[in-house]
Formats: structure tokens, sequence, C-alpha cells
């Protein structure tokens, strides 16, 4: 059975439903924090991550042997609330991988997904084509958090054997969850606004480049990196992993090719100087040779996949008339 923890954020609540596809619904535990099964989910479990106790209670009672470990606070979000943010990422972190510390020892291994980020680099990581090993010095608190939870995904690896894996995401763009206070999310954002009708007020200045990924190419790279032989797996710390790299003023220009009335305009706040100390681009080669990571979707087809998948809801179409 499999476990996903944050199963109505961004990734969870997309999580869910692929593994739910592709090992019946059945075996897919859906657990947050909140009392509503947001998407339906077809097991639904209230859990804390800061509750242990509770985590152990729910692995044992569905003889659970996959956990994604998901529920986080974002780099906006973060920065609102630091030290909230440091406990709900590491300590979330460290009640999984002592819980799977604790079972491999008792002959009941599971294996383990955490989302490190591109967050994890800093302003004097190289900004493009970013190495998978580098400089990295993060400033914002999720950046730190990001980077001080791949050392104990490698540390409980090489100390304990436990098999955690995991991904430095970009900023992932998908429809199905609403904006989740990343620094990356005008890319969703401006989607819902073209869409209304209505301009865009970008948060981040025309030409601030950043890799993304298109959800679908996450979902596929999480699986595919947890369905890979273990011994073909040379990091474990957390794989570079690119979709595409895009600015601003490029997404604006790709969204007018379909909606030609569509304007942007750029109101910079504090989210640019988070978006300017990440990277540019990423040098994502060693999952390409580990376990053959390949991106498949571009700007366009992200683009018209957007435009076609998102919901206008009726306060929207109030809001557009
Ligand atoms: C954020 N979407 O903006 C997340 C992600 C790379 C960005 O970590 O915080």
């Amino acid at each position: 059975k499999i476990l996903v923890i944050g199963a109505n954020g961004q990734i969870g609540s997309e999580l869910v439903e692929t593994l739910a596809t592709r090992h019946g619904a059945e075996n897919v535990i859906a657990a947050d924090i909140s009392a509503n099964n947001v998407y339906g989910a077809k097991i639904y479990e209230v859990v804390d991550v800061l509750n242990a106790e509770r985590l152990n209670a729910v692995i044992d009672q569905y003889q659970v042997t996959q956990v994604y470990q998901l529920a986080a606070l974002l780099s906006a979000t973060g920065e609102k609330a630091p030290l909230k943010a440091w406990e709900l990422n590491m300590d979330g972190l460290l009640n999984i991988l002592e819980i799977a510390r604790v079972r491999k020892e008792a002959g009941k291994p599971l294996k383990v997904f955490w989302p490190s980020s591109i967050a994890a680099f800093g302003p004097n990581t190289p900004q493009v084509n970013t190495p998978q090993y580098t400089v990295m010095d993060p400033n914002t608190m999720y950046g730190i958090s990001k980077l001080a939870g791949e050392r104990l995904c490698e540390y409980y690896f090489e100390k304990y054997g436990v098999d955690v894996r995991s991904i430095r995401y970009p900023g992932i763009i998908s429809f199905k969850s609403p904006p989740g206070g990343g620094t990356t999310d005008y890319a969703i954002a401006i989607f819902h606004s073209a869409l209304r009708g209505e301009a865009y007020s970008c948060f981040l200045e025309a030409e601030t480049t950043l890799p993304m990924i298109y959800m679908p190419d996450a979902i596929r790279a999480t699986v595919n990196l947890m369905d890979a032989p273990a011994e073909q797996l040379t990091v474990r710390s957390s794989y570079n992993v690119a979709g595409l790299s895009f600015n601003p003023r490029e997404l604006a220009a790709a969204i007018k090719q379909n909606l030609p009335e569509f304007q942007i305009h750029y109101a910079p706040d504090s989210r640019q100087a988070i978006a300017a100390s990440w990277p540019q681009s990423l040098d994502d080669s060693q999952a390409g040779k580990d376990w053959g990571w390949k991106a498949e979707i571009g700007l366009d087809a992200l683009v018209t996949s957007m435009l076609q998948n998102i919901r206008v809801t009726p306060e929207d179409q109030t809001k557009a008339a």
C-alpha cells in the first residue's frame, strides 16, 4: 500500500490520482491535515505529519510499503512564517525517516519519496545549467529546509540503508489545484487572469528566467524514480530534474498566441529577490543516466494544455463579465 502525505496539495493531489490508476485506488491512502478530502480520494485519513504516533498507526493499519512525504510550506509562505516552515519541513521529514529506519531494522522496509527543490540552490550557485553537485547557499527558510532535508535523506540512506529518493523540482505548473504560496506560482495565476479576460499583474520582473516543469512531466519523473532499481541510483541527496526554462515575458507572449487580447503588467514584490537567487536552468544529465529521465513537455504544449484545462469558475466568469 502507498501512503501520500499532503494529498490535498499541488503535487499530492495529482500523485494520488496517478498512483491509484497504476496500483488501484484501494492501494493508495491519501492523507492530509485537513478533515476535508478535497479531491475525493477513495481512502482518506486525517494525518498531521508532525504526529509520529499517528503516522506509525496509519502505516501499521494499512501495511504501507511506500510513503510520499509532500507536506510542506513553500518559499513565499515560508518567509512569512519561517519557524513554522522549518518545523513542518524538517520534523515532517525526520518523522518519516525515523519510522523508515525502525521498520527497516524490524524487517519491514519502507520506500520513501521526499521532494526537494531548486530552492535548495542559492545566490552563489552557478545559475545556468546548474550542476548536480555545486555550491548551495539558499537564503530562504524553505530553501534552507530543503538543503538540510537533502543532507538527511543521504545520511539515512548511507547510515541506515533507508531507501529514500528525492527530486529537486523546478517550479511545477498545473491546473488541478490552486497556486500554493510558491514564488513560481505566477506561472499558474497568469493563466487564470488570461482566461478571465483580465490583465495579469506579475510579481516577478519580465526577464526573470526560472526552471519549470509541467505537472505530467513532474509526476512521470517521480514515479519513474520510485520504480527504478535501487542499484541504478547514484544520488541519494536529490536529483536535478529539468522540464523547461522561461521568463514571464516569454510565457505572456506564448499566451498571447492563443489569446491576442491578453496583457501583462509587472509589479515585482519580495518574491523577486527569492526568484533571483535561484537557477535559470538545470543540468539533469545524472537523472538521465541513472533512471532514464527526459522531459517531454515544452512551452507551447504547456500553454495549450493549461488554457484548455483550467476550469474558469463561475466567480471567475462574473469577474470577467
Ligand atoms: C515554490 N513552487 O515556489 C515552489 C518551488 C521551485 C519552486 O519550490 O516555492
